[in-house]
């Protein structure tokens, strides 16, 4: 079995309801725990609409590009629409992580490069994983995460 986390974020469309289905869907590959929800100012180009951001911990027996094509799946299921680089899109899912393996491949890299510069992908990853390290990093000591403004917007039972 292998830990994973997955990085949802969407801001088009339904958001809310966008990200419950994938969370569900996700639960279908594996044990899943939820981060809360976030509500986070676009990265990149600043006249997008703000963005929804959480993390799935899964629990999974998929291999890391078998994972990869499921979550393209579940993308392309929700009508993914991605208009630029860096801009709005109605499902984003990122593998951030998995079992601490450090995966150099065309088409994957685990951990996710932008893992340790964004407060909206630390912060969801430290609700289910307190202590993470990456790339021998503890997380919490991060500037970015004691200075960040983020505040979730719903608690870990947002997607039941
Ligand atoms: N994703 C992007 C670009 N910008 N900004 C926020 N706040 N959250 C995201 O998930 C995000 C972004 C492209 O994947
Ligand atoms: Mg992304
Ligand atoms: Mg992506």
């Amino acid at each position: 079995m292998h830990t994973t986390y997955i990085g949802l974020g969407s801001n088009l469309g339904d958001s809310r309801q966008i990200l419950c289905r994938v969370v569900a869907q996700l639960a279908t590959l594996g044990a899943i725990s939820v981060s809360k929800l976030y509500s986070t100012p676009p990265m990149g180009p600043q006249d997008q609409p703000d963005y929804l951001n959480a993390v799935v911990e899964l629990k999974t027996t998929l291999t890391p590009l078998a994972l990869l094509d499921t979550l393209q799946d579940f993308e392309q299921q929700s009508g993914r629409v991605r208009l630029r680089h860096w801009g709005e899109r109605t499902l984003d899912l990122d593998v951030l992580w998995y079992d601490g393996q450090n995966i150099e491949h065309e088409r994957l890299t685990v951990p996710h490069i932008g893992l340790l510069d964004r407060d909206f992908v630390l912060l969801p990853l430290l609700d289910l994983n307190p202590k993470m390290i990456v790339h021998g990093q503890v997380l919490s000591d991060l500037s970015i995460v004691k200075h960040t403004q983020l505040q979730p917007i719903a608690t870990a039972d947002w997607a039941k």
